[in-house]
């Protein structure tokens, strides 16, 4: 039985993807993608109805900030009802922070929300938007025995689909610009398109409701650790006005130095109620802070071993859960937790 047509909105946020040049003048001008059928007439092809929002101010991702991210999850929330998918079109540079974020701001998730963008602007002959954007459409609308292909916020690029809070940028330079070193693709692109079924997060049908967070927390900091770090800079990063988590980006499998004036400075921290959230500096691996002394000293500091976890997924995930305003007892056990499949013990 052939499965019924899908719907996506398609939200264009700004970055490379949306420029094209200038016929006249030569110079990159911002691309309409309400005239995306005139543009691509083969779109018409998928089985997939298309509306296209765009977000106002368009931006270079490097300008994001969290209120750009709860505008976005809130027009997410307002089309959900209407729409089979959403196809997000954001800037690379930060495009694994605001697809991490969402990822933490919408519980329940049971529709597809694929991130992707370029690295060379669509309207440019050699660019890599093109097909960015036909398979992520072509994502976002599949159903698999009547289902969401895949019912989670991901990222697409360059014949990949990942989890979107497993993913970070690692080139300036290539097209295939992402990276997801601690979690295997849920999907890839070739001829076909191979999913990675038992990799994807898949709600209980009739599941609970989507609900979507208003709040992300602010006084985050990130610290990353390197030999000859100064104790009165580390001291001041530690207690400055406002600092309410740090995510502490520390060597190998979690250690950091055992220097009495170090643990002493995160234990005064941790005293004071900030939080401390360990993960590795190294792309790939996890923190285990059994492993080491140095990493045992951390651990009886009070601070939290954030596993495998990206930067990225660190830090929009502490915004979320100290934005929901909960005791710390509380705070701490959901860090200590994967809410959506953002590290693995
Ligand atoms: N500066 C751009 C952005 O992140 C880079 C890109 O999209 N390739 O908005």
């Amino acid at each position: 039985m052939n499965n019924p047509k899908s719907s996506i909105l398609i939200i264009y946020t700004g970055g490379t993807i949306g420029m094209k040049t200038d016929a006249a003048t030569g110079a990159l001008v911002p691309f309409d993608f309400s005239g995306i059928y005139d543009e691509f007439p083969s779109l018409k092809r998928l089985n997939i109805d298309i509306d296209v929002q765009t977000m106002s101010p368009v931006i270079d991702s490097s300008n994001v900030s969290p209120a750009n991210w709860l505008a976005l999850a809130a027009l997410i929330r307002d089309n959900y009802a209407r729409y089979d998918g959403f196809v997000v079109l954001h800037g690379t540079d930060t495009m694994s922070y605001t697809a991490s974020a969402l990822s933490f701001l919408f519980e329940n998730l049971a529709k597809p929300v694929v991130f992707t963008g370029s690295q060379i602007p669509i309207g440019v002959l050699r660019t890599d938007g093109r097909e960015n954007l036909i398979t992520a459409i072509e994502i976002a609308g599949a159903r698999i025995d009547g289902r969401p292909a895949v019912p989670e916020v991901s990222l697409y690029f360059q014949n990949r689909l990942f989890r979107a809070n497993r993913t970070t940028k690692r080139s300036a330079e290539a097209l295939n610009a992402f990276r997801s070193y601690n979690y295997p693709p849920l999907a890839e692109v070739g001829v076909n398109i191979a999913y990675n079924l038992p990799a994807i997060l898949r709600p209980e049908s009739g599941g609970p409701e989507l609900r979507c967070a208003e709040r992300l927390a602010d006084g985050i900091v990130v610290i990353k650790l390197f030999p000859g770090m100064d104790q009165r800079v580390f001291n001041a990063m530690l207690s400055a006005p406002g600092v309410r988590a740090v995510v502490l980006e520390t060597f190998g499998a979690g250690n950091a130095p055992t220097s009495e004036w170090f643990i002493r400075t995160l234990q005064e921290a941790i005293g004071r109620g900030v939080i401390v959230l360990n993960i590795t500096q190294c792309g790939g691996g996890k923190v285990s802070m059994e492993l080491y002394e140095t990493g045992l000293r951390l651990q009886k500091a009070g601070v939290l071993c954030g596993y495998d976890m990206t930067t990225e997924a660190a830090v929009t995930k502490l915004m979320y859960v100290l934005g929901l305003g909960l005791p710390e007892d509380q705070t701490r056990a959901l860090l200590r937790k994967p809410l959506r499949g953002e590290f693995s013990a």
